[in-house]
């Protein structure tokens, strides 16, 4: 007898969006773009901040493709816009 053929459907892709720390973007800027592009409440954002602050990066979210590299953009773009060095990358979650 044959085995069935396995039929799964494949989960898309997600991506984490990680935060790294430099030494020049003010802490309260960093907040901010928590809470405005990571939709975080001030208690988190605060805490998510000084993670990366003292282990060197955090996560912000995890997210398909698209919506991870909507979020990275629009960090890169408001932090440029005030000249903050502040780097962010998305990468595929397990
Ligand atoms: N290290 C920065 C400072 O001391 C604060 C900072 C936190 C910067 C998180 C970037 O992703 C970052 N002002």
């Amino acid at each position: 007898m044959l085995a069935e053929p396995e039929v799964r459907t494949k989960r898309p892709p997600f991506f984490k969006v990680v935060l790294l720390n430099d030494d020049f973007t003010p802490m309260a800027f960093v907040i901010q773009v928590l809470e405005s592009i990571f939709r975080m409440d001030h208690e988190k954002a605060m805490r998510i901040m000084l993670e990366v602050h003292t282990a060197g990066r955090g996560i912000c979210g995890i997210y398909t493709r698209d919506i991870a590299a909507s979020k990275v953009e629009q960090v890169v773009n408001l932090a440029r816009e005030h000249q903050h060095p502040l780097a962010c990358v998305m990468e595929e979650a397990p």
